[in-house]
C-alpha cells in the first residue's frame, strides 16, 4: 500500500460526516491527500491568482483563478463563466484529475451521485481577506451542489438563509474540510470572515479555497 492508499476505504477517504442542515454537508477532511496542494500549485502557476474587480468597481480582498472548461470572473461588466482567462488570455488550465475525483467523491458521500465538475474556482486568502455574504447563482443547473474544499489556515464560514438579512450560523473549516452545498440550501447566502493571521505548516500564511461546479 502506498501511505495514499493508507488513507483510503473503498476509494473514498474514511471520515465521517455532519449534515448541518438540509442540502449542507459537511465532511471534516476529507480532502488531506497532499497530491491536491500539488495540483492546486500547478493551477497556480499557469493561471495566477488576481484580485479581480466587482461589478460596482472595488477590488476584492480575495485572489482568484480556475481551472476546468471555463473559469468564474468578475469585472466591471458583471459576474459570469468564461472559456477564456482575460489575465493570460489562454483558456483556464485543465482540471487536475486528483481534484475533479475528489470533488465526485465528496458529493457522491453526500448524496450527490450524478454530481460531475467543469470548473473550479481557486480562492486564495492572505490575512485580513473576507468574502461577502453572497449567492453562488451564475450555474446553469441549479440542482447540482457545490463542493467547496479548505486548505491552509482556518477560516469561520457563515452560512445564512435565502435572503441577506437572515441570521447565520457560523462555522470553522480547517485544512481538509469539505463542504458539500446543494438542494434546498443552494440560494443560501453565505460568506468568510476575515481570516486571521496564522502561519499554516503546509502552506504558509494563507488560505485557500476550492469550489468545485458543474457551470455549463
Ligand atoms: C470560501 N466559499 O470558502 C468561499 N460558495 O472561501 C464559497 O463561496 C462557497 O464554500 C458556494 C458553495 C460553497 C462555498
Ligand atoms: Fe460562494
Amino acid at each position: 500500500m502506498t501511505p495514499r492508499d493508507a488513507d483510503l476505504f473503498g476509494g473514498l477517504p474514511r471520515t465521517e460526516s455532519e449534515r448541518i442542515r438540509e442540502g449542507v454537508v459537511l465532511l471534516p477532511g476529507f480532502a488531506r491527500d497532499p497530491a491536491l496542494v500539488a495540483a492546486v500549485r500547478a493551477v497556480q502557476d499557469a493561471a495566477p491568482p488576481r484580485r479581480m474587480t466587482t461589478p460596482g468597481g472595488l477590488a476584492m480582498s480575495v485572489a482568484m483563478t480556475s481551472c476546468g472548461a471555463v473559469g468564474w470572473i468578475t469585472d466591471r461588466r458583471g459576474y459570469r463563466y468564461s472559456p477564456i482567462d482575460p489575465e493570460t488570455g489562454r483558456p483556464w488550465p485543465a482540471m487536475p484529475a486528483v481534484l475533479r475525483e475528489l470533488a465526485v467523491a465528496a458529493a457522491a458521500r453526500a448524496g450527490f451521485t450524478a454530481f460531475d465538475s467543469d470548473s473550479c474556482l481557486v480562492n486564495l486568502y492572505e490575512p485580513g481577506a473576507r468574502l461577502a455574504l453572497h449567492q453562488d447563482r451564475n450555474e446553469r443547473d441549479s440542482l447540482q451542489p457545490i463542493v467547496s474544499v479548505s486548505l491552509g489556515l482556518p477560516a469561520t464560514f457563515l452560512l445564512g438563509g435565502d435572503t441577506r438579512t437572515a441570521p447565520t450560523r457560523a462555522i470553522g473549516l480547517s485544512h481538509g474540510d469539505v463542504i458539500v452545498f446543494g438542494g434546498p440550501a443552494r440560494f443560501a447566502f453565505h460568506g468568510i470572515r476575515p481570516i486571521r493571521a496564522g502561519i499554516h505548516p503546509v502552506l504558509g500564511a494563507c488560505r485557500i479555497n476550492l469550489t468545485f461546479r458543474r457551470a455549463l
